[in-house]
């Protein structure tokens, strides 16, 4: 089913501050920023080789990511995989008893198609199917 690593989440309390370290340091250049105002986000994608790196920073508190920095400080939220399907990947991983958090694909990123399964399902890893636009 996961065909690639397509992108590590991870959560930041300073997207501005954030995005410098990963340029300075790692020699990362960040392409796209934008606010998802579903995801409770603002984001900036930085690619490494075929993946990416979303760095985010939540809108509020009571957003994904704002709880998860409340009650775990800053790091890795979730990792994102690309698959060819992410309607049939869906139903396998129902037919797997996964629980998901998406039962339909909904939109992310770059035009893609995504879903998460819920952490509790993968071993405490939030995890996102992501399907890109033709
Ligand atoms: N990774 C691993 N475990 C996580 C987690 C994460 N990112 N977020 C929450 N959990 C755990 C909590 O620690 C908690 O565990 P315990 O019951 O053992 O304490 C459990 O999941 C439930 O936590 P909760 O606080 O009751 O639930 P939340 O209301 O925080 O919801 C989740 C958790 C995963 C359902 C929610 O964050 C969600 O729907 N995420 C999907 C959407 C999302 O993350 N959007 C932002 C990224 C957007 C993008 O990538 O484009
Ligand atoms: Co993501």
């Amino acid at each position: 089913m996961f065909e690639r690593v397509d992108h590590v989440g991870i959560a930041v309390r300073d997207l501005d501050a954030a995005i410098a370290f990963y340029e300075r340091v790692f020699g990362v250049e960040f392409t796209y920023r934008h606010t998802v105002a579903e995801q409770g986000v603002e984001e900036a994608m930085g690619r490494v080789g075929e993946s990416w790196i979303q760095l985010l920073r939540p809108l509020a508190d009571d957003t994904p990511v704002g709880k998860y920095i409340a009650a775990r400080g800053e790091g890795v939220h979730h990792i994102g995989y690309g698959v060819a399907d992410v309607e049939q990947a869906i139903k396998d991983c129902v037919g797997h008893d996964l629980k998901m958090i998406d039962h339909s694909p909904r939109g992310g990123s770059r035009g893609a198609s995504i879903a998460f399964i819920h952490p509790k399902s993968v071993g405490g890893v939030l995890t996102e199917l992501v399907q890109d636009p033709e």
